[in-house]
């Protein structure tokens, strides 16, 4: 009796809110978008990876596999980034994606990219690896990819050490730090040698475009891949990563890190096509390189002031810092508009929208 009571009483109400339905709402103008809504929707990496926090290298790689999808395949380098997506049975990936050795990721994409141009296929090619796996190990084989002119993206992670196994010094790690093969003592500062220029070094292959950029930026990193993808031919993308683990800063200081990089003019941030500068992200107001340095335990040993070869490599590095803002003239171009977009513009995305 009681349930009969009740579906009655359901059925009147139903009716109610059937005959109170608001009237239909008039459709709305287009909104206008901003530039946050207007970020790409697209992710190829997904959020449940076991990156440590404040990974530079993380954020870098979703920024890129958002501006390069979904059309894409990826060959990745061993290294931390390989690791970190791909603790087995699970991936972070949402795209094909393909672990290759550290020798041979430039081969394996070359391979990959003849075999879509056999099948008629326009998927891009990208190929990952970190400053280990293509200042070093995989040098060979993507001057050979290159060379080729295999219509592959390759991008290196820079976060100027072998972090995967333990912080070990590469070519790209930068002169006076600390790692664990170049410790700080009586016999050395740290690291005795400089950073490859490897952005001039590729760029001298005559390729179509070579560029640098820094996680900082990401609107710039977004317009470099895009750029990079719509070439016929090989393009190469440099991305300055700063690695907390590795570099020894506050996790939570990733941005404010690499932009200082930036500002010193310790990174320069430049685009090459076929070998010839043709833009460079200006510094508004050069920053003394100690703001940099003093925010990682890697450069520690620069700061005792018992030691009078602390001062002597302070003053090196900013030597090479006024060095690359004279050679690239990175000052006195006024305000860049990419600079007015920082990392805090990235949004999460999520799906093909
Ligand atoms: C030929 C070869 N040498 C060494 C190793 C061991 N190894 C695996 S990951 C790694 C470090 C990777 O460094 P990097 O390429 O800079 O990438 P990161 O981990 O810093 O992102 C090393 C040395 C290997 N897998 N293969
Ligand atoms: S060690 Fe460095 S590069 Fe590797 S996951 Fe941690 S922060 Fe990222």
């Amino acid at each position: 009796m009681a349930r009969s009571k009740n579906s009655k009483r359901l059925t009147e109400l139903r009716k109610k809110h059937k005959r109170q339905a608001p009237p239909a709402k008039a459709k709305r103008p287009a909104k206008k978008l901003d530039t946050r809504q207007k970020q790409p929707r697209y992710r190829g990496l997904e959020a449940g990876h076991r990156a440590c926090q404040g990974c530079g290298e993380a954020l870098a790689a979703r920024l890129v596999t958002e501006a390069a999808g979904p059309d894409v395949m990826v060959a990745n380098a061993t290294g931390c980034l390989e690791v970190f997506t791909t603790p087995w049975p699970q991936s972070a990936w949402r795209m094909p994606w393909f672990h290759s050795l550290f020798e041979n990721t430039a081969a394996i994409a070359s391979g990959m990219e003849a075999a879509m141009r056999a099948q008629g296929k326009s998927t891009k090619i990208l190929a990952f690896g970190g400053d280990g796996g293509t200042f070093d190990i995989g040098f060979q084989a993507l001057s050979g990819m290159v060379e080729r002119d295999h219509n592959v993206l390759y991008v290196c992670f820079d976060n100027e050490a072998y972090m995967n196994t333990g912080v070990q010094r590469s070519g790209s790690t930068p002169h006076a730090a600390m790692t664990t093969t170049s410790p700080p003592g009586k016999e050395s500062m740290g690291k005795r040698h400089l950073k490859k220029d490897l952005v001039s070094i590729i760029a001298a292959h005559h390729i179509p475009y070579a560029a640098s950029a820094s996680v900082a930026y990401p609107v710039d990193i977004r317009r470099k891949v895009r750029r990079a993808i719509n070439i016929e031919g090989p393009t190469f993308l440099l991305i300055h990563s700063p690695c907390p683990l590795g570099w020894g800063h506050d996790g939570a200081k990733t941005i404010e890190v690499a932009r200082l990089a930036v500002e010193t003019g310790l990174f320069p941030v430049v685009e090459l096509e076929r070998g010839d500068i043709v833009d460079v992200m200006p510094i508004r107001r050069a920053r003394p390189v100690t703001e940099f340095l003093s925010l990682q335990n890697r450069f520690r040993h620069l700061f005792h002031d018992g030691d009078p070869r602390a001062l002597k490599e302070r003053e090196h590095l900013q030597a090479l810092a006024d060095h690359n803002i004279h050679t690239y003239s990175l000052c006195g171009g006024g305000a860049d508009p990419r600079d007015s977009e920082g990392a805090d513009t990235v949004r999460r995305g999520g799906g093909v929208g």
